[in-house]
């Protein structure tokens, strides 16, 4: 055995050693207390991952060998970017959004020079723009690796994107929406969609946007846009977006369409008769409230605070259960925002159906009077199918479907908090402690065979609704609803039993519900 030979070997045995050494990783001093990383075993291997650890830790850098909420860096080698946060999602650890995620380069470049380095971009897994594609083109062993996708390839419509709730661009996004909700209150559907297009792309992007220049190529970033973007890059604000926060007209108006059954029309008639708050909306007399509104203003505290995922569980097994006392084939499924994976919404929405002949349409009828008689109905207004058979899909994109369908306020009994001090309290009075909360609720009926459309479109974003049926019409000549989708060449209703044969009829590829939050 030659030298060199032996040597190898000598610290291969002494490399086993350390790693089967239990106490080792224990008895380092660390020197960088900032951050905190995780090595991914995913295609690295035990081996290697291990040896890694005991590398960083003899560095005095913190290891953890478990992601935990303490872990500020996950470091991981020859996975893409979306493979780590594919990965990531089957953890369980809150907010994501809040790890950097590095190459192995990264790591490399902290164990060369003793200390962390900077994770700056080219560090980072991330979408590259078209620049970083030509770095990855010329690609060679040694040099840190890219993802694999490319800004200027980001499809336009958000049904062609998987957009999960991971959102690294939320000050943009929060200032965009803030502009969209302004041009929605002056009826400008044109500046709304742009900024909700744009807040759409923001949200897809992989990468927090530090510069212009990562949002060069990429799609529905007008110069309205731009700018706001730019703004916020130098100023850590947009001052467009502070100016609507204070407008007067916006602030009315904010108020106003919090009020459950109050649209932009109502507002604007309101806003025109020179009323600014709710207070003054209360107070005037002479103003004739629909049934719908009185309701918002009884229960309007509830119904500003969001119904979260507990609430939506507790109320989905109330309107399972009652659904089924009359129908018990029936399939109830939540819908909306929840589907999609978020914790809180505004509202809870399902879809009721069964796989009958055809629809019951006293079933909506008996389950709200069930409630009613229960004691847990708050308010309800049943709207009845206009549904038309063979009817041509609707071509407007925020349309109204037909289905029969029921906006409600559910009384919901909350868990009482035992509290025994306070239950002591002599001059404590069960009557006056408030044990429920007003939840809003849709129910929508929908006859089996449109079921998987339904779904589709109820389950959203909004954002992401409007994009499929835009996309049907502009790239398939289809018509798409909550009903059905038309061939317009062939002239025939294309059937789906599924939501992934809808996107097949439509050559899209399949996006998952909770990567639908476009
Ligand atoms: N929708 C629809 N037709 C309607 C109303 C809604 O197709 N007449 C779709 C769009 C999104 C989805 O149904 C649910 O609507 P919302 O409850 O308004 O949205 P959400 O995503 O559930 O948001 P939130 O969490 O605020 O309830
Ligand atoms: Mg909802």
């Amino acid at each position: 055995m030659d030298r060199t030979r032996a040597s190898v070997v000598f610290s291969q045995r002494k490399r086993q050693k350390e790693m089967h050494s239990p106490n080792l990783s224990c008895s380092y001093e660390i020197k960088f207390s900032n951050l905190v990383i995780f090595i991914m075993q995913r295609k690295m291997g035990m081996t290697r991952r291990t040896f890694l650890m005991e590398l960083a830790r003899r560095k005095g850098f913190r290891v953890e060998s478990e992601l935990s909420d303490s872990v500020t860096h996950i470091v991981a080698e020859n996975n893409s970017y979306l493979e780590v946060l594919d990965w990531l999602r089957g953890q369980t650890v809150g907010d994501s959004s809040r790890f950097e995620l590095l190459d192995i380069s990264w790591f490399t470049a902290c164990m060369e020079a003793g200390r962390p380095v900077d994770s700056e971009i080219k560090y980072r897994l991330m979408v590259r723009d078209s620049s970083v594609a030509q770095y990855a083109d010329s690609w060679s062993p040694g040099k840190p690796k890219m993802p694999s996708f490319v800004a200027s390839e980001v499809p336009q419509y958000s049904c062609q994107r998987k957009t999960t709730l991971n959102n690294y661009n939320k000050k943009f996004t929060d200032a965009f929406e803030i502009m969209a909700e302004n041009y929605e209150f002056k009826e400008n559907e044109i500046f709304c969609l742009e900024f909700l297009r744009a807040a759409s792309v923001l949200k897809f992007l992989p990468f927090p946007v530090t510069r212009m220049k990562d949002i060069q190529g990429l799609p529905c970033m007008g110069d309205r846009v731009r700018d706001v973007i730019e703004e916020i890059i130098e100023e850590g604000e947009s001052s467009k977006a502070k100016e609507v926060l204070n407008d007067e007209r916006y602030k009315s108006f904010k108020q106003f369409t919090s009020v459950f059954g109050v649209g932009v029309k109502t507002a604007e008639k309101w806003y025109r008769m020179g009323l600014q708050t709710l207070e003054e909306i209360k107070a005037d007399k002479t103003l004739k409230l629909s049934k719908m509104q009185k309701a918002g203003f009884l229960y309007y505290e509830d119904l500003v605070s969001c119904v979260t995922k507990a609430e939506a569980d507790a109320v989905s097994l109330i309107v399972k259960s009652t659904v089924c006392t009359f129908l018990p084939d029936a399939l109830v499924t939540i819908t909306g925002g929840f589907r999609r994976g978020k914790k809180t919404g505004h509202d809870i929405d399902f879809l009721i159906t069964s796989p009958g002949p055809r629809e019951d349409y006293e079933l909506l009828h008996k389950v709200v009077d069930l409630w009613k008689k229960q004691g847990l109905l708050l308010y309800c207004d049943i709207i009845e199918s206009t549904f038309v058979k063979e009817q041509l899909p609707s071509r407007n994109v925020d349309a109204m479907d037909h289905f029969q369908k029921c906006f409600a306020i559910l009384k919901l009994y909350q868990p009482r908090v035992d509290n025994s001090s306070y239950n002591m309290s002599k001059n404590f009075d069960m009557a006056e402690v408030k044990d429920w909360k007003a939840i809003r609720v849709d129910l929508v009926i929908t006859p089996f065979e449109q079921y998987a459309y339904a779904l589709l479109g109820w389950t959203g974003s909004r954002q992401f609704g409007r994009d499929l049926r835009r996309y049907a019409t502009h790239e398939r000549k289809m018509i798409l609803d909550n009903h059905a989708l038309y061939d317009r060449k062939k002239r025939i209703f294309l059937k789906a039993g599924s939501e992934e044969e809808i996107f097949a009829h439509l050559g899209l590829d399949y996006v998952e519900p909770w990567e639908r939050n476009a």
